[in-house]
Formats: structure tokens, sequence, C-alpha cells
């Protein structure tokens, strides 16, 4: 681009290295070794790593308490700047390449300033796209999913898709259309449709059906311009129960799924299953992922955490491994994601400095390397498997087949009940046993 003078922005940081479990340097892997075989293929194979640019780039600690902790100028004069913007694309690939992280995730608005005249954000987004697409030929990396922000502006209060006004309707289908062509034009795996403010706070005001209806519409438009510019990747819906609206459409991934169903859009959407995002719905976050794997709709993943302590969005990094091992363990049970693990994430507001950032990510690759170990320990160790399939296996007899065929009726299975009289005990859970077995297996050795 012309003009503009490529600068490290990183310079005191060197390129992150595996180190092995015992290092005690802070700036080098402990546990991700993107060569390590596991299960017969490299780690880095299983783990297509994702940088959000809203977090890392973006966030820079404002809260609603204070302001800015962090510096996320990259050296621009100004920020909120297209000299700024630019910046942010230095820092980001710098940044991923110094990390090894393959892939990343953005908002239109993380990627430009947003004018009030949407004819110039989206030149803007033109002409950042053309700086990111060289980016991404000198380094390799590659775009994971792009998405619309449909939250932040004023004209979004009442929904985007399910907005009361078809003219803040037509600004939703607006960005959502040329988000896909930059998703497109720079080779994205996905297209994410998180909605925030796709909710309602009262039904005093709120026609729930036609929302509902709208989004399915909006969806659906979005999914015909996308194959018709040549988007062959997965649509995702990103499930969150709540916050910033009250109830959220989209309130978990059985709700999405349902949703996707009744509108006809499961064959061109799957989810995008965030960890803090089950927290806040009450569920564990497998619990998420193996409601999206049994219905053929697991994508992709934003990898965070949050807080068992608080009842908000806090999208920590990672460090849970106990979570990351069940993650994996739904992850590689249903063959691996179509998509990638976005650290949907930002450092704790206090922790401010470049080196943070990085610290951050080494945290939540080691975390998730050490869940790819331990699920793939307890695969090979094949005790919980072996559990499970002895607890079923009177579904393995001649009537459990009839039944599972749909061939049984309720008549004779209550004709066996009354000749059983009474049914045997379907035998111990073992639950305390199973989590001894994990412990030892994660522990033992
Ligand atoms: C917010 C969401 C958002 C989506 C993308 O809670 O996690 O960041 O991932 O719009
Ligand atoms: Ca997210
Ligand atoms: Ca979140």
């Amino acid at each position: 681009m012309k003009g503009y003078h490529y600068m490290a922005i990183f310079k005191d940081i060197d390129v992150i290295r595996y180190e092995g479990p015992k290092s005690k340097n802070p700036l080098a892997f402990k546990f991700y070794d993107p060569e390590r075989i596991v299960m017969g293929k490299p780690m880095k194979e299983y783990l297509p790593f994702a940088m959000s640019w809203w977090h890392n780039l973006g966030a820079a600690g404002t809260d609603m308490f204070g302001r800015d902790t962090s510096d996320k100028s990259f050296g621009a004069a100004q920020k909120g700047t297209m000299e700024h913007a630019k910046a942010k694309v230095d820092a980001g690939f710098e940044f991923m390449k110094k990390l090894g992280i393959p892939y990343f995730c953005w908002h239109d608005v993380d990627l430009v300033p947003e004018s009030d005249d949407i004819n110039v954000t989206n030149q803007r987004l033109d002409e950042i796209s053309d700086y990111i697409l060289v980016k991404m030929k000198e380094t390799g990396i590659k775009c994971l999913w792009g998405t619309a922000n449909m939250f932040s502006n004023p004209r979004f209060m009442n929904g985007a898709g399910s907005s009361n006004s078809v003219d803040v309707f037509c600004f939703a289908a607006a960005q959502i259309k040329k988000a896909l062509d930059i998703t497109v034009k720079l080779g994205g795996k996905g297209y994410v449709f998180w909605g925030g403010r796709e909710g309602y706070e009262t039904l005093l005001n709120t026609d729930v059906k036609l929302e509902i209806d709208n989004i399915a519409r909006l969806m659906r438009m979005a999914v015909d311009y996308g194959r018709s510019i040549g988007f062959k990747g997965d649509f995702y819906i990103e499930p969150k129960p709540k916050e910033p609206s009250k109830h959220q459409y989209d309130f978990d991934a059985a709700t999405a799924i349902g949703f996707l169903k009744a509108h006809g859009l499961d064959k061109d959407f799957k989810l995008n299953i965030e960890a803090n995002h089950a927290t806040l719905a009450g569920h564990t976050f497998e619990h998420e992922l193996r409601i999206s794997a049994i219905n053929g709709m697991l994508g992709s993943i934003d990898a965070n955490e949050g807080d068992p302590q608080l009842g908000w969005d806090v999208d920590r990094f990672p460090m849970d491994v106990y979570t990351a091992t069940y993650a994996m363990l739904e992850v590689l049970e249903a063959g691996g994601l179509t998509g990638g693990f976005n650290f949907d994430a930002k450092t704790r507001r206090p922790s401010n400095t470049y080196e943070d950032m990085f610290k951050a990510y080494i945290l939540g690759m080691d975390t998730y390397a050490l869940g790819l170990i331990n699920a793939a320990k307890i695969i090979e160790d094949g005790r919980l498997a072996e559990f499970k399939k002895q607890k079923y296996a009177s579904w393995c007899s001649e009537l459990g087949q009839k039944i599972i065929l749909g061939k049984a009726n309720l008549v004779e299975l209550a004709e066996r009940a009354a000749k059983l009289r009474d049914a045997e005990n379907p035998g111990s859970g073992s639950q305390e046993y199973l989590e001894e077995v994990v412990n030892q297996v994660l522990f033992g050795c």
C-alpha cells in the first residue's frame, strides 16, 4: 500500500518456541509443540488456532468504570484512523507470525473505523482488505471467519435482523453483504452470526414471531448472496443466552439448532460454540459441543473461558485443563472441526503490556495442547469408552435393535414389561470411578 512502511511493532519479542514443561521462560510454549505427533498427526493439525482481531488488536482495557489501560495504537499517531487500521494489520500479522497462529477472525468494524456514511466505510474495507491480502501472501496466514458487527452502532438498539425498522434491517443486510464480500476476498472458511441484540428485554413491546422469522429471512438472503459470489464455506450461528440482551434468541446450541431446522437453514449453517457462552447458558462447554456434534453441526470454537463466580461474559484466556480436555474429547470424537479455535479472549485489564498479549496466547495455546494430549490419553486408555459400551449393551439385543429401527410398538413393550413383572437394576453409573480414571490418566505418569 502506497505511503506505508512496515516496521516491527513487537521489537523486543522474539519468535515464540516450544521449550517443554520444565522451561521457566515466560515467552516460550511449555506444552504446545506444533510438530509433536498425537494419535498419528502433528499437534498443529488438530489445533488450527485463530487470533480475534477485536480483542487482541482492539480491546485496550476500557470497562464501565474506567478508560484504556493498554496502548493499542501500535505506533499510529491517532486511533480510529486508517493509519491506525493499517498499524493494527501490521501488529496482528507480526503477532500471529511470532506465535505460529495460522488464522484470524474479524468483524467489519474491527478492521476499519466506521464512518457515518456506509459508502465510506465500505471503501475503507476495500482498502484495508487489499493490505491484509498482501500480508496474507507474505506470511501464509489465513482468514478463519468474518462477521458484521450488528450490535455496537446505536441503529441496532432494537436488533438487526430482529429490528422493528425496515431501514435498520436494510443496514444489517448491507453490512452482511459487504462482510461476505470481504470474507470471500480473503478466502475465509466461515461466516459468523452472533446476535447480541437479536433478542428482547420485555414482551410488552416485542413481536417475537416476526423478529425470529425476520432473522431467518436475513440469514436466507445471506446464504443466497454468499453462494452467488462463490462462498463455499460454512455459515455459523454463535449461541449466547444473554448479554447484551436479556433474552437472546440463540440461547444455546439446542435452541439454535431448532431454529435452523425450523427455517430450513440447517444445510448451510453449523455452530460456532464459545466456552464462555456455554457457562452463561448454565451448561458445560462440552455439553454444547456434544449437542452440536450429534446434530452434525459442530463447526468452530471460540476458545475462551468464563468465570464460575461471575454471571457475565468475561472472555478470559482458557487455563482450565479439565475443560480443555473434555472439549478436546468432544472434538476428537466428532472427527475434528471444519473451522478452528478462535481465541475470543482478552487479557485482564491490568495485564496491559505487549508481553502480556503474547503470554495470554501462550497460556491459551498451551491449555489446548494439554487438552489434546490428555484427550488422546483418555481415548488410548479406553476404559471410558468400554464403560459406556457396557452401559448401553442391552440396546444391542434383539429387542433393543427392534426399537432402534422403529419396528416396535407400545403394546408389545408393555406385554414384555408385564411378563418381567419388574425391570432389572440398570446398573451403576459409576461416576466417581470414572472421574478417578480421568485423574489417573491425567496425572498417573
Ligand atoms: C460476543 C461474541 C462475539 C462474537 C462475534 O459475546 O462472542 O465476539 O464471537 O461477533
Ligand atoms: Ca465469541
Ligand atoms: Ca464472549
